[in-house]
Order: C-alpha cells, then sequence, then structure tokens
C-alpha cells in the first residue's frame, strides 16, 4: 500500500515522514523546493500478528506501507507538478495543511488558513481530473466517429457523467462507481477518486482550539490534526519526561502520530487484515475491508486462486484460547468457508486450493 505526503511548500511534510519513518530527512526553514522525494517502506505494527508468531515460534512478517513524501507542490501547480506520478501511484493521500504560526516561515497566501488551503487543494486535484476526462473526451469523440464499438461508447458515456459531476463541484471520490465503471477508469489514475486524509499540521494555540480534531476517531475521518514541532521535540526527550511536558503544554491527552497514524490509515481506506499461519512465517496481509475469500485468496498467489477450495476460518483469538487448532476443530470455532465467504478483520485464513 502506497501514501503519499503532499502539500503546499513548508507545511511539515519531510518532519511528518521523518516522524513516520524514522528517517532524518532534511527539515528546514529556507531551501526553495527541490525536485528531490522520499520513500520510506515500514511495517504496519500489529499486536495480534506479534503473539500469533510467538505461539507458531515463527517470525512475524507484518504487512507494509511505503510513505512517499512528495515534496513541496507550488499553489495551483498540482496538475504541472514534477510529482504528480506520486500521487497518482497511490493508493491514498495525505495532505498536509499549514495550521501553525510562525513569522519566519512565510505562506504563499500570507495568513494562516487550513480550511482554505484545504479547499483550494481539493480544487487542484478536481482541475486535475477534469483535464484527464476532457482530453479522453475528445479522443474518444473522435474514435467513437470513426469506428462503432459498444465498449468505447459506453466510455464515452461514462466520461461525460464524470466532467458534469466535476463541473458541480464534487470530487470524483464521491461518485459511487459501480464495480465494472471502477474497472473502466481504473487507468486514469483519477487523484480526486482517492481516499484523502487532510492533516493539520498545528502550533499549541491552533491544536487547544481545535482539541476535538485530535482524537483518534476524529482521525479517521477525513480531517484531523496533530502537532508535528511539538511531536518532534516530545520524541526527543527521555519516555519518562514526555508525561511530565505534555502536561504542561496542556497535552495530557495526545495521541503521537507515529502510534495512531497507521490505524488511521486503515479506517480512512476501508483496509482490514487477515492473518496466514504456518511452519516458516506468521504473515498479515492487507484487504479492502467487505472482500470475499476468493480475493483474499488472490493477495497470496493466483495459484491458490484459481485452485481455490475453500477458506478454513477462525478469529485469531479464538484460535489462542483455544490453544491451537485441534481444540477449535473440536469446538466447532474452526469454520469452514466457500469462495463467497466475506473475511473478517482479524481471522486466520488457510486456504484449501488443487494444484
Ligand atoms: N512552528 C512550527 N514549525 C514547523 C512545524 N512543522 C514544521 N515546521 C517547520 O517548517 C519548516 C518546513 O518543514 P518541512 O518539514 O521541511 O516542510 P515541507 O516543505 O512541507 O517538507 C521547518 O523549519 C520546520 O521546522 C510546526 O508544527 N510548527
Ligand atoms: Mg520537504
Amino acid at each position: 500500500m502506497i501514501l503519499t505526503i503532499f502539500g503546499y511548500p513548508k507545511t511539515g511534510k519531510t518532519l511528518l515522514f521523518n516522524l513516520l519513518t524514522d528517517k532524518k530527512e532534511k527539515v528546514d526553514k529556507f531551501s526553495a523546493p527541490s525536485g528531490e522525494f522520499h520513500k520510506a517502506i515500514v511495517d504496519v505494527p500489529d499486536e495480534r500478528l506479534k503473539r500469533l508468531a510467538d505461539f507458531f515460534h515463527t517470525p512475524p512478517v507484518y504487512a507494509k506501507i511505503e510513505f512517499l513524501d512528495a515534496g513541496a507542490i507550488s499553489l495551483g501547480e498540482v496538475k504541472s507538478s514534477t510529482f504528480i506520478d506520486l500521487l497518482r501511484r497511490a493508493d491514498g493521500l495525505v495532505h498536509l495543511v499549514r495550521g501553525f504560526a510562525d513569522e519566519e516561515i512565510l505562506h504563499p497566501l500570507g495568513k494562516i488558513d487550513p480550511a482554505r488551503d484545504i479547499a483550494a487543494m481539493e480544487d487542484e486535484l478536481k482541475a486535475t481530473d477534469f483535464l484527464t476526462v476532457e482530453k479522453r473526451l475528445e479522443r474518444l469523440a473522435v474514435d467513437v466517429k470513426k469506428m462503432k464499438s459498444k465498449e468505447l461508447q459506453e466510455e464515452l458515456d461514462l466520461l461525460l457523467k464524470l466532467k458534469s459531476f466535476l463541473e458541480a463541484g464534487r470530487p470524483l471520490r464521491e461518485y459511487a462507481f459501480t464495480e465494472k465503471e471502477a474497472a473502466q477508469v481504473r487507468g486514469f489514475k483519477f487523484l480526486s477518486a482517492k481516499p484523502l486524509l487532510n492533516l493539520v499540521n498545528c502550533d499549541e494555540n491552533t491544536l487547544k482550539a481545535n482539541a476535538a480534531l485530535a482524537s483518534p476517531a476524529a482521525r479517521g475521518k477525513c480531517t484531523a490534526l496533530f502537532a508535528g514541532k511539538i511531536e518532534a521535540e516530545l520524541l526527543e526527550l527521555p519516555a519518562d519526561e514526555r508525561a511530565v511536558f505534555q502536561k504542561e503544554y496542556g497535552l495530557a491527552g495526545y495521541r503521537y502520530i507515529r502510534d495512531e497514524f497507521i490505524q488511521t490509515s486503515y479506517a480512512l481506506l476501508d483496509l482490514i487484515s487477515f492473518f496466514t499461519v504456518g511452519e516458516d512465517e506468521t504473515k498479515a496481509w492487507t484487504l479492502e475491508k467487505g472482500a470475499s475469500a476468493f480475493i483474499a485468496s488472490g493477495k497470496i498467489h493466483s495459484d491458490i486462486q484459481k485452485g481455490f477450495i475453500r477458506a478454513e476460518v477462525i478469529p485469531w483469538k479464538d484460535f489462542l484460547e483455544c490453544d491451537g487448532f485441534a481444540r477449535a476443530k473440536e469446538k466447532g470455532l474452526l469454520r469452514l468457508e466457500g469462495k463467497d465467504y466475506l473475511v473478517r478483520d482479524g481471522e486466520i485464513v488457510h486456504f484449501r486450493f488443487n494444484t
């Protein structure tokens, strides 16, 4: 899974990237945007997987998130940005928004106003998609005339719908794509169709003024707060002093983005985890919420999917409480499910398949 951090210059993107990945990329006030971007792959922490791995005495293999720090995007320039490919590649976008005051760091629009920046960036994403749609429509209009094709006509009809949707000012993530439509437009990698988290980088004052937004629940929604500089400073302290300072800052309940962010992304992207266990490794897999056992099997290997017979399923906790498969089977907790079974978060799944 790829998450791309983007935003206007000097909003603290690289600082956030460092906090999330333990990297030490350069964070500074003055340098002009460069063509550079940063990339890091981190494990998705999961206590459940750890406990299963302990049970099997095999190494835990965590799911991974790839973070991209897309560098600065100047105002009005998403569509021509050199970083647009980093946005297109993402499964989810994290728009980092300036919410902190600092007289030495200029904001391109002067005043600090997170709501304005959130709206402006959303407009840029929509405008970028609009251009993509228009360009394709021009091409299609020519092609449809040249050759009668049901497929091309369908694509044309769909893109006209999307065009008026965008013209009405709505991002494509609000469009209810059917499965077929989703497949038809996948190649366009529309930016306004991607899950988006607007993360406002706050100072003490803005953080206090918006405390409710910093709760873990709020972070699962599309706008959330964090306090980059304060968090970086707190993390430099010995662990036992942090709580004292947090209290002093009036941030006793503050949750570190490092600890919260990955859960937040899973919620935002509607993802769950399932586990496979065995002799060699105990492994977590990422799956879209509401996906079937058949789709889950394809995450592991196309051969398993092709030869799918059944899935043996048990929630991780039931498994540990039964001390293994034998007792779980006796107690009827190990279920046999078919292709259409909807896998749930935290289930151990063992696939039976024909080779
Ligand atoms: N006062 C304050 N400064 C911050 C905060 N977050 C980042 N900065 C500063 O903003 C400058 C730009 O940060 P950086 O991460 O390089 O921004 P980027 O251009 O978005 O990658 C640096 O000097 C940071 O120390 C914050 O929450 N408060
Ligand atoms: Mg940067």
